[in-house]
């Protein structure tokens, strides 16, 4: 499937942008672009920003506040260390917010995010994907839309069936490599 949207796509979502991605610093891109490339693949073009929840706190509160009435659909918010930025994000908005743990240059080894991220406290939810797991926070996005957006719903039907081909492809390399398999028989 093409990484890239269609040029009427990209204009139609880049003037009124569904789903917004924010990380907590630019060192955090290299990993949260990945969510931005999935929506692509479904041709939905997000915008992408940086929100620190300690260094720009007015900032992540106005972000979050004005988001809904901006039209955004679904936050994904990735932050790594003490991960602040997806649960402060909740806490200011009825919208429905993925977290993306980082594993980024000050984290012991993941987990400071991770649990960060997870372990919010009673009432305000954040959806948590796999450590660095931001292509998953993308499709997950895309298929929030696709609950009211048949288009979006037929591009993950297709990616879909696009894994289970690349399986299917993978299960006749192994087997000509000389492995039996009854089940396949
Ligand atoms: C967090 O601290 C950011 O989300 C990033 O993952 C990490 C390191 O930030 P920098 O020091 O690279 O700006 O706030």
């Amino acid at each position: 499937m093409s990484e890239q949207p269609t040029s009427t796509a990209k204009k139609q979502n880049e003037s009124n942008p569904l789903v917004g991605i924010i990380m907590g610093s630019e060192s955090d891109l290299e990993i949260m672009k990945g969510a931005a490339e999935m929506l692509r693949q479904f041709e939905v073009e997000p915008e992408l920003t940086i929100v620190s929840a300690h260094r720009t706190p007015e900032r992540l509160r106005d972000y979050a506040i004005k988001a809904k009435a901006r039209g955004i659909k679904v936050i994904i918010a990735g932050a790594g260390g003490a991960a602040h930025l997806p649960g402060m994000v909740a806490a200011n908005t009825i919208l429905p917010v993925i977290g993306v743990p980082v594993k980024s240059s000050n984290s012991i080894d993941g987990w400071d995010s991770m649990l960060s991220i997870l372990q919010m406290p009673y009432g305000v939810p954040v959806a948590t994907v796999a450590l660095n797991g931001a292509k998953n926070a993308g499709i997950l996005a895309a298929q929030i839309l696709a609950l009211h957006d048949t288009s979006i719903a037929g591009k993950l039907e297709a990616y879909k069936e696009y894994q289970d081909d690349i399986v299917m492809e993978s299960v006749k390399n192994v087997k000509r490599l000389g492995y039996t398999n009854e089940f396949d028989k």
